[in-house]
């Protein structure tokens, strides 16, 4: 695969940003490859600077439900911009993406928009401690949810990716402030419950873990967090910056059938531009300035031009009946297919799936927590997404990470990419 414009233009990048990129897990470093640099994207295909198409599983780490350059998200944002890019002040599309939310996600009853996951996390953390005047928190061993001081604590996505879970530069009053339990063993949630009693203003999770790699919840963890977090008077942080509007229009609170009390929003809130969001109880969400005294502000929150992809994409959410029954169709095929050809050729492989976000995990036992994720072959892993990409496929440059179907991802295609997912696995374990 020719790769020369994107060979000399990381050269020139890493002149000027660090690493050559703008957010770490692009840089491909953990697959032994430069980064491509995309040129442009329609629907499920993405093109490199050098001209080369690829089938795409990242869908921008999440964000494309429906494709890249959906028609209705680029008329949007055309006729936003036409009308000024930021006021910083209030719109009514902002008060309609607010009832947009509520409507699809019930547990939310008031909403603040940020501009990114991180924001949303961030935020929700601080709130969940001005609400119970407690300072620890609960977050997971190998998920990720943005690249605040408090997360940097064996957090997953890039950090596990680089083999930095525990970045420096976090002071050690934010650290002992973390407290990290195993995700799918709410016994490790309940020993520090019991510890740190009193203590704990919030768990956060990723319902649906999809920053370790997918790691779907086992059968009652979410319910059990949901009942500690109930008995301790502990906030309940879903940070469905991935899985909200992914895995069902409600989120994973609607697959799973748990409310949080606060919920943390991304990606596809955006329609691919920078949005986050965080909302939850009416109770809580009082407490954010200007309403309350927890203080959290942004220059470019509620942005219009991001509100009209944000809002866009969420009208057609709520008006496609049948995408999530669509979706997991698609996801079907890929996962029966590959699980079949493993299993008939003995490849020591595991596919994890929730809808349309999956990973195939280079280990041959399940995979349901951070040391079983790391028991994946990562070396197996760079070489099969080198294989994929030489063949047109565009994966997730991480083992720790998920892919994403979207709307725009044809039968024909994912034949196409099995075709090419079986070739490489023959080749890999000489099948
Ligand atoms: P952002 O700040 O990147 O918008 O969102 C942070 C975040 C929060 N919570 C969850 C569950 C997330 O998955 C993320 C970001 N996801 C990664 C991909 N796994 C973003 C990709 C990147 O870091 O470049």
């Amino acid at each position: 695969m020719k790769n020369g414009k994107s060979k000399r233009l990381f050269d020139l990048a890493k002149k000027h940003i660090p690493g050559g990129v703008n957010s770490p897990v692009r840089a491909f470093k953990s697959v032994g490859l430069g980064p491509l640099f995309i040129q442009k994207a329609k629907g499920p295909f993405v093109w490199d600077v050098d001209g080369n198409k690829f089938i795409d599983f990242v869908g921008s780490w999440g964000p494309m439900l429906f494709g890249h350059a959906h028609p209705r998200i680029v008329k949007a944002v055309k006729r936003a911009a036409t009308w000024g890019t930021s006021f910083g002040a209030p719109t009514e599309l902002e008060i309609k993406m607010a009832e947009r939310i509520k409507k699809l996600v019930p547990s939310i009853e008031s909403v603040r928009m940020v501009n990114s996951g991180t924001e949303a996390t961030m935020s929700a953390i601080r709130l969940a401690r001005a609400f119970t005047r407690r300072e620890k928190i609960v977050k997971f061993e190998g998920c990720y949810h943005g690249h605040g001081d408090s997360f940097l604590i064996k957090a997953g996505s890039g950090a596990l990716t680089l083999g930095i879970p525990d970045s420096p530069g976090i002071p050690q009053g934010v650290v002992s402030n973390t407290l990290t339990a195993t995700f799918n063993d709410l016994e490790s949630v309940r020993a520090l419950a019991s510890t740190w009693k009193d203590q704990i203003a919030a768990v956060i999770v990723e319902p649906v873990v999809g920053n370790m790699g997918c790691i779907p919840p086992r059968e009652g963890f979410l319910s059990g967090l949901r009942s500690l977090c109930d008995e301790q008077k502990i906030v309940l942080i879903f940070d469905e910056v991935m899985t909200g509007f992914r895995l069902a229009a409600g989120g994973a609170q609607e697959l799973f059938g748990i409310k949080p009390d606060i919920t943390t929003l991304g990606k596809i809130i955006g329609g691919g531009l920078p949005v986050g969001a965080y909302g939850g109880k009416k109770e809580i969400m009082s407490m954010v300035a200007p309403e309350g005294p927890m203080y959290q502000a942004g220059t470019l929150s509620g942005n219009p031009l991001a509100m009209a992809a944000g809002y866009e994409m969420l009208r057609m959410i709520s008006e496609y009946r049948l995408l999530y029954k669509s979706l997991e169709a698609k996801g079907k095929i890929l996962e029966e297919e590959t699980v079949d050809l493993a299993k008939r050729n003995g490849f020591p492989v595991r596919f994890n799936r929730v809808g349309s976000m999956f990973t195939m995990f280079f280990t041959a036992g399940h995979v349901t927590d951070y040391s079983t994720a790391k028991t994946a072959d990562t070396a197996k892993f760079a070489a099969y997404f080198r294989a994929m990409l030489e063949d047109g496929v565009y994966l997730a440059p991480s083992q720790f990470e998920a892919a994403f179907l979207s709307t725009s991802h044809s039968e024909r295609l994912l034949e196409r990419t099995l075709k090419s997912s079986k070739r490489a696995l023959r080749h890999l374990f000489r099948a």
